[in-house]
């Protein structure tokens, strides 16, 4: 599925099988909830990947693949108790989402300083976050963490994490199932990033306190066929030799962040509110009355 157009391409095992996939399928009509298309083939001999043209990550984002074993993985999930949850929470329609350490105010979209909850940061959390700390991916412990799960369907809008509510790094934890996260530059480029479960994203810098990132409410993401398996702190997101569509599943995300207490000084004012920038970059809650 060549990203940005309106087809696909089919590999038949013979030409054969080709003929009669053409016959059989070419101007066939497919009814889908109500959507109604119609099917046109054509033959082609090869395909030119011509359309990937390179996309780098944004600076300062690292995903690392396998981040947690599929044991830890379980363990984490199981350590969620949704039976318990806040009005701030249950005001969400959409995905499940609960606070440690501090509720993140969906009205304001920062957090009360002030107001710890009387419950920290889950204790199965900690190993996985001594782990960072040894990495280098953190220098001090993160003391709030949103815990997010998305049924197939559901996303979260583009945003940036306020700068006056949070330091530098962010950490995604992807649990359960994949998904793509979108991050966007405010110049109009747009990098699709897969998490695969068990991968943590590291958002630093340029990617945490400029690009926006969301994740678009759908039931399949398209994801490369060959899916690159590496580590590499800046992978070329276009290695691959084409598209597929990946079904959604559940997934929940551990996102660990440190309050600030201190005024924000990136070097990014336009998108600083310490500095009067667009507050966070989030649509405002009237546009979107019932999501982040
Ligand atoms: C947020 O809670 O602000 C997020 O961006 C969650 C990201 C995720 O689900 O990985």
């Amino acid at each position: 599925m060549p990203p940005q157009k309106p087809y696909a391409f089919a590999t038949y095992r013979s030409e054969d099988d080709a003929r009669k996939a053409h016959a059989q399928l070419n101007g066939q009509k497919l009814e889908s909830g109500g959507n109604a298309v119609t099917l046109y083939l054509s033959y082609v001999d090869s395909v030119k990947n011509e359309g990937e043209a390179s996309v780098r990550f944004p600076e300062g984002l690292t995903l690392l693949e396998d981040f947690v074993s599929p044991e830890e993985e379980a363990l984490l999930l199981a350590a969620v108790d949704w039976s318990t949850s806040t009005e701030a929470q249950k005001a969400l329609k959409h995905r499940k989402v609960k606070h440690y350490g501090f509720e993140f105010r969906y009205d304001n979209n920062n957090v009360d300083k002030d107001k710890p909850l009387p419950a920290g940061l889950p204790q199965e959390c900690l190993a996985v976050l001594q782990r960072c700390l040894h990495d280098g991916l953190i220098s001090v412990l993160p003391d709030q963490l949103t815990v997010n799960q998305y049924e197939a369907g559901q996303g979260i809008p583009p945003h940036v994490d306020t700068h006056s509510a949070f330091e530098d790094t962010i950490l995604s934890l992807s649990l359960g199932a994949k998904a793509v996260m979108e991050f966007r530059h405010p110049d109009g480029r747009a990098v699709p990033v897969v998490l695969p479960e068990r991968s943590l994203l590291v958002m630093k810098r340029e990617s945490r306190y400029l690009w926006t990132h969301g994740i678009t409410p759908r039931k399949f993401d398209l994801v490369p066929a060959c899916e690159p398996r590496s580590a590499a702190p800046e992978p070329d997101v276009s290695s691959h030799s084409g598209l597929t569509l990946s079904k959604r599943g559940t997934r929940t995300s551990f996102t660990f962040r440190k309050i600030r207490h201190q005024p924000c000084c990136c070097a990014f004012p336009s998108a600083c509110d310490s500095r009067g920038g667009n507050a966070s970059c989030r649509p405002s809650p009237p546009s979107l009355p019932c999501c982040h």
